[in-house]
């Protein structure tokens, strides 16, 4: 009878063991079938470096959240007043005087004109921001027409140059707003 019980006992926890190995494989399965999505990027940094003979310098950084793009920009060493920005066609600043930064960018082929609803513009026409008495700045701009990196090209601004001109945009002069020389630019990429 005692040898009976023993073998008994042994079986047991054999097979409590067994019970025990089986629960883990199913705990590792489980945690592989979990997957993590991968975070789109959703945020991109613009540096403004000074065309050649100006001295400015800016910062830009475009975030997309829930459908909408925001812009912030901060500015220094502008001359005081209003400037205009622009979002232009190319993201290449490799000329002194940023044309090689092309155009204003006008994907849907408008008129230049300031971004307000109902009114024709180009879809890089930003408008004017003042830098004070010092030469600061800073320009906070929201929009549900621009996205980052989606397939959409009238609305995708990777790619693209952002410009800052010596001058303010007048609206109505096409197809540059008559803004003057090209003071800044940056690679939007
Ligand atoms: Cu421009
Ligand atoms: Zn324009």
């Amino acid at each position: 009878m005692k040898k009976i019980s023993i073998f008994l006992t042994a079986f047991a926890l054999v097979f409590t063991v067994a019970c025990k190995d089986n629960k883990k494989t199913e705990e590792v399965e489980e945690v592989k079938t979990v997957e993590v999505p991968k975070p789109e990027l959703k945020k991109v940094e613009v540096h403004i470096n000074s065309t050649e003979g100006n001295a400015m310098v800016g910062h830009a950084t475009f975030v997309e959240k829930e459908g909408k793009v925001s812009l912030n920009v901060m500015f220094e060493g502008l001359t005081p007043g209003e400037h205009a920005i622009h979002i232009h066609d190319v993201a290449d600043c490799s000329s002194g005087d940023g044309k090689s930064a092309g155009g204003h960018w006008n994907p849907t082929g408008v008129d230049h004109g300031q971004w307000m609803e109902g009114n024709a513009h180009h879809a890089g026409d930003i408008g004017n921001f003042t830098a004070d008495a010092d030469g600061k700045a800073s320009l906070d701009f929201e929009t549900d027409k621009w996205c980052i990196g989606c397939e959409d090209a009238t609305k995708n601004i990777l790619g693209h140059g952002l410009i800052v001109h010596a001058d303010p945009d007048d609206f109505t002069t096409q197809p540059t707003g008559n803004a003057g020389a090209r003071i800044g630019c940056g690679e939007i990429k």
